[in-house]
């Protein structure tokens, strides 16, 4: 019997040596010798109900950690019900690793009706992946892994999809199983002296300088707060990355560039240090346009196309986030106490404005916002669906650290994320997590509380419920649209969670949300807290 480990085997055993420790998968035909490398390989799989559900816990992962999430998935329908997963990841470039069967090489092209065929498979996955390969040769294993890892390590990441024909799963492959090592990743690169000399000078003779943080920043939250004390600059998030920097700091002006008020401040700075940001306006809620910078724009973005993505820069800085940003804290002298506190007054002007500029309405939302502030952990993962009270929290509900805001509720967005993408977050940190889901979305993904329950999650699962697709409903009145696809008829929500296995309970007061919550996260089992909407 030869000792020759097969592709599945070296795939897995690379999968560990590059620190993956969880992958969320549905096995097939297809897959039954990937899934022969499994058991002893160290990876735990998590099985969803759904391929969607799948890369939504992938991605929710991957946000809350840091680290690619990875799905195992077969030819076909498990990649097409993964495609819209894969495009919210997209979207927000999100590392994600996409393993998925394809029909034997023999047979690839050939639309020759064997079972789950699609017979340009690829074609369908390279619109929304950072890099897609379909392995002709089990030799080119190693390397294909290494790419992917290197995209998520030191490049924006994004989905990278790698697909095995099934003649390749069992074949053998040369050596030993432990001559399969990871490649060396590169590390975060820096900005040149010159580029980083430029800035600082720009910044420092700037009078009303400001920084805006984007979703790549997640790891320059720190950098960014002591170059805002030492320029005096407020500091304004996207959603992507509310809660990069404290929502506490005084220079802080949260995630509010929906608002005109914080616009205007943002487009009349003599200086923007923009970092690792689209500007794209989906941030603004719906307002279409994008920015009238008067003064001169700084970006930084580890993407040499999205430097001019949206707005062209005045100086373009193509390096990592946090490496900027601390390059240009040492860089750049210690700050005036005194213009520190005048911009941090400002900022807590802006923010008393923002709350006065909420659209007619949404007033009745604001006690539940402040009541889940409050039900909230400081350390908690907030992870919201496309539901109307998300729309308050993304601005009104402050956040304290990075990674504690994980949403859809911009760019692709994408219904029926929140339910497994919060499953992916639970099972990748310790940190409590609480999900925020509408009546409509949580049924595109309802299914995924079984694999929550199976799990012995700790979740609390809060369901906005208004018997429909209450923003469409809304943007329906607006626009003198008879109401049409609007109005739902809900199940009853905690008598489905309890057959599920999970708990449930309903309430109707923001009084009761504190106390509902904190019971939540004490169990080892989700539980659904249905809220009764009725406005
Ligand atoms: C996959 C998908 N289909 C449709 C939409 C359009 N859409 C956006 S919000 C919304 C209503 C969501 O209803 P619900 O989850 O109950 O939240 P509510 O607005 O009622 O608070 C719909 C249908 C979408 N964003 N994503
Ligand atoms: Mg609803």
């Amino acid at each position: 019997m030869s000792s020759a480990p097969t592709c599945a085997q070296v795939l897995m055993r690379l999968l560990r040596e590059y620190q993956v420790e969880k992958v969320f998968g549905i096995p097939g035909v297809h897959t039954i010798e990937l899934y022969r490398g499994l058991p002893g390989s160290g990876l735990i799989h998590i099985t969803p109900r759904h391929e969607q559900g799948a890369a939504f816990m992938a991605d929710g992962y991957a946000r809350a950690s840091g680290k690619p999430g990875v799905c195992f998935l077969i030819t076909g329908p498990g990649l097409t019900n993964a495609a819209t997963a894969m495009a919210q990841a997209y979207s927000d470039s999100i590392p994600m690793l996409v393993i998925s069967a394809v029909n034997r090489r023999a047979d690839l092209g050939m639309g020759g009706g064997r079972l789950h065929e699609l017979p340009r498979q690829s074609d369908v996955t390279r619109g929304f992946c950072v890099w897609q390969h379909s392995l002709t040769d089990v030799g080119q294993l190693p390397e294909a892994l290494a790419r992917a890892f290197q995209l998520f390590s030191a490049g924006r990441p994004g989905p990278v999809h790698i697909e095995i024909p099934i003649d390749l799963f069992a074949a053998p492959m040369r050596g030993q199983l432990q001559d399969y090592r990871a490649s060396p990743l590169a590390l975060p690169a820096a900005a040149s002296d010159t580029a980083v000399e430029k800035a600082s000078q720009w910044l420092k003779d700037a009078e009303r300088p400001v920084i805006l943080l984007g979703g790549g920043a997640q790891e320059a939250g720190e950098a960014a707060s002591r170059l805002a004390e030492k320029l005096a600059a407020p500091v304004f998030l996207s959603l992507a990355a509310k809660g990069v920097v404290n929502e506490r700091h005084p220079l802080c002006g949260g995630a509010n560039l929906s608002f005109d008020v914080v616009r205007e401040r943002v487009e009349n700075a003599d200086v923007v240090l923009a970092v690792a940001t689209e500007l794209a306006e989906t941030d603004r809620n719906l307002v279409r346009g994008g920015y009238g910078f008067k003064g001169r724009l700084i970006r930084v973005d580890i993407d040499p196309a999205q430097l001019a993505g949206n707005c062209n820069p005045d100086l373009a800085i193509c390096a990592d986030a946090a490496q900027v940003l601390q390059q240009l804290d040492r860089a750049l002298p210690d700050g005036d106490a005194a213009a520190r506190e005048a911009t941090a007054r400002q900022v807590a002007l802006l923010l008393e404005k923002c709350r006065s500029e909420w659209w007619p309405g949404s007033e009745a939302r604001f006690p539940w916002v402040e009541a889940l502030r409050a039900a909230l952990p400081e350390d908690a993962i907030l992870v919201t669906d496309s539901t109307q009270l998300a729309y308050n929290t993304n601005h009104a509900l402050p956040l304290y650290q990075p990674r504690s805001h994980i949403t859809c509720t911009t760019g692709y967005g994408t219904l029926g994320f929140a339910l497994p993408a919060s499953i992916g977050a639970r099972l990748a940190d310790s940190r409590p997590v609480v999900a925020l889901i509408g009546d409509g979305g949580l049924m595109f993904t309802l299914g995924e509380l079984a694999a929550a329950v199976e799990q012995r999650l700790s979740l609390p699962i809060l369901v906005w419920n208004n018997s429909g697709y209450g923003e469409i409903r809304d943007f329906m009145d607006a626009a003198q649209v008879a109401q049409e696809g609007v109005n739902l008829r809900t199940p009853d929500f905690v008598a489905l969670a309890q057959s599920f296995g999970a708990a449930g309970c309903k309430i109707d007061q923001p009084q009761q949300l504190g106390a509902a919550v904190a019971e939540a996260l004490q169990r080892d089992t989700p539980t659904l807290i249905e809220i009764t909407a009725d406005f």
